[in-house]
């Protein structure tokens, strides 16, 4: 029988041509670029700290301006060795366990070995910190910060050639044949997807016993069988915010049969893109892997000598606000449940949630307060009138707002309801 030439030759050009699994379609090609420049951009904003998780989404990138990547680097090794020669313990029951994981991969992509007494000793803390968070798993059933940083913390050790005590990974294994991955009250893909990575990384060691390795296996198909369940009819998987480290969890998985998953998922995030959705730095290098269809674990394979730099990604100076305030008012109405609190607020159109909260607590300072943390995500809503806990933030009556204080712009006629929840 004559061979069909046109099959073979799909079929060899598959094997030369490596298929990249979610590609981003030739016309949106430009959205990557200027995602690239928006993240560099928020670099040369002086008015936050340096963000580790910014410069590994950077570095991860295939396209770079090498002066300004190290300028922030340089920014962020003050605070690294802060940690590493700080006493090794926990202050005020906030563990850092997620900040020294990014640390050290930040550490990991910059290529610089200068520091290396700085990177074992960030991960001695590390180790400290899981162990720590192991501890607090098998007391009170948690990990003392959450499973996504204790995920981190295990893909930190893991690229770094560190393997995990067999114990934190199997406490990871168990918490999620327990469906412990939450965020408030509902499922967090996000931890999903970073503890899928986790095991995936883990799962590259021999070391591990047979039957620790089968439970990792299974594990990773459980995380991967939610994943692709939690897809909604846009395309997002989970919600917007969580589809970039699913994808990284899907990137780091490999294997072509996703490809329909991966599509829509792509098409979501370039949609995303396209009406402004990303803007948050953090957000933003959660996602620019994604888009080189790369994951944490692309850590060890970045080549330091091959990294070139594009003397054309220049990211112009940041502006205060990015976004202009309308010359319109809009009223919205602001709750806080169980307080009595309820009032509308005029503000000017594309005001920031918290705008609002500002002018709630000038225009009523004795009915109305509130106090924020700041965090690599922004400003987080701490207390209101005095009541420290977890505050969710909620749209209309029962809608979780997808972003945080300083991001979401309400439309007018809005209600935002402040709700004191459980985390
Ligand atoms: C764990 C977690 C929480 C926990 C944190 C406490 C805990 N148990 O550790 C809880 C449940 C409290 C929480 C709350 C919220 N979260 Co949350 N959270 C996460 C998650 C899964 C991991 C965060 C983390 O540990 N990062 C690593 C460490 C190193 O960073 P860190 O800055 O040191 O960590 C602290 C802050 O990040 C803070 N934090 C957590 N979430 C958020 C969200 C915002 C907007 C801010 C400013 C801070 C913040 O809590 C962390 C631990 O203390 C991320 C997932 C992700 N993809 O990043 C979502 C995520 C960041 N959260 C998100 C959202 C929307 C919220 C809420 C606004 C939800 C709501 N409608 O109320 C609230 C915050 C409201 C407020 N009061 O200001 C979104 C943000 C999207 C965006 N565009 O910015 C994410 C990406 C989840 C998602 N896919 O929707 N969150």
């Amino acid at each position: 029988m004559a061979p069909n030439w046109q099959v073979l030759i799909i079929l060899v050009q598959a094997f030369i041509v490596p298929v990249k699994l979610c590609e981003i379609p030739e016309e949106n090609k430009h959205l990557i670029k200027s995602l690239n420049l928006k993240l560099l951009r928020s670099t040369l904003d002086t008015s936050n700290d340096a963000n580790p998780s910014v410069y590994v989404g950077l570095r991860l990138s295939e396209d770079h301006n090498l002066e300004k990547e190290d300028e922030y680097f340089q920014k962020l090794k003050p605070s690294m060795e802060a940690i590493s020669t700080s006493r090794l313990g926990i202050k005020e029951n906030e563990p850092k366990t997620g900040l020294i994981s990014l640390q050290l991969m930040a550490q990991k992509v910059s290529c610089d070995n200068t520091i290396r007494s700085v990177k074992n000793k960030l991960l001695t803390h590390l180790k400290y910190h899981l162990h720590k968070e192991k501890e607090n798993i098998a007391l009170n059933g948690k990990p003392l910060s959450n499973y996504y940083q204790y995920s981190l913390g295990i893909i930190a050790m893991c690229i770094n050639d560190k393997f995990a005590d067999r114990h934190v990974v199997h406490k990871l294994i168990l918490a999620e044949e327990q469906n412990q991955f939450g965020h408030g009250e509902s499922v967090s893909v996000d931890t999903e997807a970073m503890a899928g990575i986790a095991l995936l990384c883990v799962k590259r060691f021999n070391n591990y016993p047979r039957e620790l390795i089968l439970h990792i296996k299974k594990s990773v198909k459980s995380i991967k069988d939610k994943i692709l369940a939690s897809q909604n009819t846009e395309g997002e998987l989970g919600n917007l915010y969580s589809t970039p480290l699913a994808m990284q969890f899907l990137s780091a998985l490999g294997g072509r049969k996703d490809k329909d998953t991966c599509s829509k998922a792509i098409t979501a995030l370039t949609n995303g893109m396209k009406e402004g959705k990303f803007s948050n730095p953090m957000m933003m290098s959660q996602l620019l892997p994604v888009l080189f269809q790369k994951s944490y674990l692309d850590i060890v394979n970045v080549d330091c000598d091959s990294i070139t730099n594009n003397p054309l990604l220049i990211p112009n100076s940041p502006t205060l606000h990015d976004v202009v305030l309308g010359e319109e008012f809009i009223q919205v109405r602001l709750m806080v449940e169980g307080q009595n609190f309820n009032e509308i607020i005029e503000v000017p159109s594309h005001s920031s949630l918290l705008d609002i909260l500002k002018t709630a607590q000038k225009q009523n300072a004795l009915k109305f307060s509130f106090e924020t943390k700041s965090t690599m995500y922004g400003p987080l809503l701490t207390s209101v009138n005095n009541v420290e806990g977890y505050w969710q933030l909620m749209k209309d009556s029962n809608i979780p707002l997808l972003q945080g204080i300083a991001d979401y712009r309400p439309e007018g006629g809005e209600t935002i309801i402040l709700r004191l929840g459980s985390v």
